[in-house]
């Protein structure tokens, strides 16, 4: 499958993923070893969902993320120094260092801040969408939300939209398997939440979530579809989430044998042994890509840390409620 796609796509597509590996690895250290604010919920191990949708993506386009979306703001291109402040809480952060991990985002390159309300993004991204297709533009907006957010109202109510007006938005599920501690069997009937998409007479696919190129593929036609006018889609991607919940979570409901099926699933290792299979990428690139990844990271760390914390006269400001 890989072959199909140009060699330089595929290795950026890996770089990517390992992009966000990496920097989620480092601020994960940073969050335990008190140097960084806040709270954090990381996605280590769901790369291959925002870098296989985003690299579909032009900067006009524009996604909707949640609580969990770091992944999403590098693939859709925010600036690792800009997002690396705004979780130090930094005036240079993309979000002036108001918003945190749970609302990260940067309206230039197409990414609206992210929704921590479960479920939230996916009206927003709707009526987004309407928007676009309202002044007659060439441009999506693709909704990135989980498993538990499937239970919410909003996401049946927006969806049903989308699908009556033909909107120009695509439904991403990353289905994780759990919502905070529950496991989606617990709340749920539905082995594959694509279903749901059929209430609404649209096209619900489910994919492999720990395989770029099949993510890749399965966007690229949802997307084409709804630039042509013909609607949205429901794309359900199987994934899992090597970490728990947030950084404060041992992780003691999981079943252990289930951790390790899906360590094995890793989309990361996964990809590098099939390109170092078909030749396109050999072991030494690949360290030289990781080694460029962590002076970036170091560089970024730099930048946020040498910048200025919100001033008190500005906690008003780009405040609208
Ligand atoms: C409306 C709402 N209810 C509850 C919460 C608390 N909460 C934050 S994340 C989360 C779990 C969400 O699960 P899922 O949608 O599967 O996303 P995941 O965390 O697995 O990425 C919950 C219940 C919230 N932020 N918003
Ligand atoms: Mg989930």
């Amino acid at each position: 499958m890989e072959k199909r796609l140009p060699r330089e796509k595929l290795i950026e597509m890996y770089r990517k993923m390992l992009r966000i590996r990496h920097f989620e690895d480092r601020i994960y250290r940073l969050f335990l070893s008190g140097t960084m604010p806040g709270t954090i919920h990381l996605s280590q191990g769901q790369e291959a969902i925002a870098v296989g949708v985003c690299a579909n993506l032009s900067k006009d386009d524009i996604i909707t993320g949640t609580h969990r979306s770091h992944g999403e703001a590098l693939a859709k291109g925010v600036s690792m120094k800009s997002l690396m402040a705004e979780l130090f809480a930094r005036s240079n952060g993309c979000c002036k260092g108001k918003g945190g991990s749970m609302h990260v985002g940067d309206i230039d390159v197409g990414m609206l801040p992210a929704i921590a309300i479960v479920g939230g993004g996916i009206p927003v991204a709707t009526g987004i969408a309407l928007a676009f297709k309202m002044k007659r533009l060439d441009r999506v907006a693709v909704s990135f939300f989980g498993d538990g957010a499937s239970n919410e109202g909003a996401f049946h109510e927006a969806i049903n939209m989308g699908a009556i007006w033909d909107l120009p938005v695509i439904y991403v599920c990353e289905n994780n398997l759990y919502g905070a501690s529950t496991h989606v069997s617990k709340v749920m009937k539905l082995k594959d939440i694509a279903n749901r998409a059929f209430s609404y007479g649209i096209p619900g696919v489910v994919v492999d979530g720990n395989d770029v190129v099949a993510v890749y593929e399965v966007a690229r036609k949802a997307i084409d579809r709804a630039r042509k006018g013909e609607g949205p889609t429901l794309i359900e991607c199987k994934t899992y989430h090597i970490g728990g919940h947030s950084r404060s979570d041992p992780r003691q409901y999981r079943d252990k044998e289930e951790e390790k099926r899906w360590l094995a699933k890793d989309p990361i290792p996964r990809m590098k042994k099939k390109l170092i299979a078909t030749n396109i990428l050999s072991s030494e690139k690949s360290e030289n890509i990781e080694a460029a990844i962590e002076k970036e990271i170091d560089e970024a760390i730099k930048f946020a840390q040498s910048s200025p914390s919100p001033k008190p006269e500005d906690a008003l400001r780009d405040v609208f409620a």
